[in-house]
């Protein structure tokens, strides 16, 4: 199938470019494009105090508060990938994947946070891992922050406390002199929306702390400023020997409106620019917050008689270097919820400052996580929504997967990844939307945060009752397999 627009365009004869680049089927993948697997340090690796690494706010508070984690689940042993990563690697091969995304453990390299100690044997690990993934064909795209921070940073404040940037800046140095040699394709942080809830309630995310409307927008501000103050490091002392590419991970996902009202939609454009917008923004678009976003912070700040919005401005000098600060946008999405407007959320919180109410719509297929229901095509049009407001980025999907408990055989999981992937494919091929690589969450089963071992997203099964923790494929390991190899997705999902 040829999109009408080609068509044309052929007939007109412009472009040959664009018209070899679309003259594949709307099955196929573009030549070149990477697919691969996903996960994150604290969730695989284990040796959470072994061989010098420091100690991590999750390893902190779950082992001082078992009670946030899922029957006193933690990262301790975790799938054991510290001793394991060869195991892991050839799951990669045998999967076919052209690159792994992983991330790598800030307390395993500078197990204080600052440059005092930097812990060898943890570069090591990752020069292991990066170089037997070579020898494998396979890229490693490092995500250098994927929760797991210090907990020597965390009492100093953590990521509200500004001075973060410049420790977060330091540890990409390190990273980059270790492993920009090799490794091509970086994001700097996951989730930034994730990880600062830890500073917006008691609710067990590390580092769990009680700040909620306030301490989040601060770390928020100090990760853009992060973000940003590495990719120019990049551009000024690495890019021109080590030419990789310097992008964020940001998450969102499908909002479909209840209905069609103008408050309704309004409500939608919120959650998205809360969400999404918060950090798109000012790496992608202008260097500053959404205005929608800044309005209704500094109003409710006022209203709550403070003297200073709840979020923070970032200075002229600071929006010159925010803007445009990436060189791809890595995407995460698994799902699609229906929201409308309503006052909402405890006071001050981002969810009261958004006044936008999310739920997922359980009328479509569940999953073994309560956020996650199976709405195929909300992934084409979340993927067109992101291309259309945030042009001339190049998008990696980082992350997106299925739930389940954990059977070998797992259809639902190969449902879901057909259905998502042909979406996927039609918005490229169809919509025309720029994406260059896939990674699937997750490679293995892993520790699910707070959900702990119960909530399994691998397409690999891992025995965590063995000390061997034993990896074995899953029926959709090979179903994937079958998609990377004729990089290509069964015609049947696209009926
Ligand atoms: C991501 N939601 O988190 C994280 O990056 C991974 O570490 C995690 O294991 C994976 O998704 C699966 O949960 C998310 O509510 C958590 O839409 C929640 C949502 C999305 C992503």
């Amino acid at each position: 199938m040829v999109a009408p627009v080609t068509l044309c365009l052929e007939l007109l004869g412009i472009a040959c470019l664009l018209a070899t680049a679309t003259s594949r089927e709307v099955n196929q993948f573009p030549e070149g494009f990477l697919l691969g697997a996903a996960t994150a340090s604290y969730q695989i690796e284990g040796g959470w105090n072994e061989d010098g690494k420091g100690e991590s706010i999750w390893d902190h508070m779950l082992h001082e508060h078992p009670e946030y984690g899922n029957n006193g689940d933690n990262g301790d042993v975790a799938c054991d990938s510290y001793h394991k990563y060869a195991e892991d690697v050839q799951a990669l091969k045998d999967l076919g994947a052209k690159v792994y995304r992983f991330s790598i453990s800030w307390p395993r390299i500078l197990p204080n946070g600052d440059l005092d100690v930097i812990n060898q044997p943890g570069i090591d690990y990752y020069n292991n891992l990066i170089n037997l993934l070579l020898e494998n064909d396979i890229q490693p795209l490092v995500t250098m922050f994927h929760w797991d921070l210090p907990q020597a940073l965390q009492y100093i404040g953590g990521w509200p406390n500004p001075i973060l940037a410049d420790y977060f800046l330091e540890y990409a140095r390190v990273l980059f002199d270790n492993f920009g040699d090799r490794v091509k394709l970086w994001t700097t942080f996951n989730e930034p929306i994730s990880f600062t809830r830890g500073y917006a309630g008691s609710g067990g995310q590390a580092p769990s702390q009680n700040a909620s409307g306030i301490g989040d927008y601060l770390a928020s501000h100090t990760v853009i400023r992060a973000h940003a103050m590495v990719y120019r490091l990049y551009n000024e002392q690495y890019r021109s020997t080590q030419n990789g590419r310097v992008g964020i991970t940001l998450s969102t996902n499908w909002y479909e409106p209840l209905d069609d009202r103008e408050e309704t939609l309004a409500a939608q454009e919120r959650m998205f620019q809360f969400e999404f917008g918060l950090y798109a923004n000012p790496i992608l678009v202008d260097g500053d917050y959404p205005a929608v976003v800044r309005e209704r912070v500094d109003n409710n700040s006022r209203a709550e008689g403070r003297p200073r919005s709840r979020l923070p401005s970032f200075t002229e000098e600071e929006k010159r270097m925010i803007n445009g600060s990436a060189d791809f946008l890595g995407f995460n999405s698994y799902t699609t919820m229906t929201v409308f407007s309503r006052e909402h959320g405890i006071s001050p919180s981002m969810d009261r400052d958004s006044g936008a109410f999310r739920m997922p719509n359980y009328t479509y297929p569940t999953s073994s996580a309560i956020w996650l229901t199976v709405v195929p095509w909300g992934f084409r049009r979340v993927l067109d929504w992101a291309s259309t407001r945030y042009p001339n980025y190049p998008i990696i999907v980082t992350e997106n997967g299925y739930a389940d408990y954990g059977d070998l055989d797992d259809q639902e999981r190969i449902s879901y990844y057909g259905q998502y992937l042909a979406e996927m494919l039609k918005a490229i091929n169809e919509d025309g939307v720029n994406v260059i690589g896939y990674t699937a969450w997750s490679l293995l089963d892993n520790l699910e945060w707070n959900s702990g071992f119960s909530v399994k997203f691998g397409i690999y099964h891992v025995d965590f009752n063995s000390t061997e923790r034993t990896r074995t494929p899953k029926a959709s390991a090979s179903f994937l397999a079958g998609i990377y190899r004729n990089m290509s997705v069964p015609e049947e999902y696209f009926q």
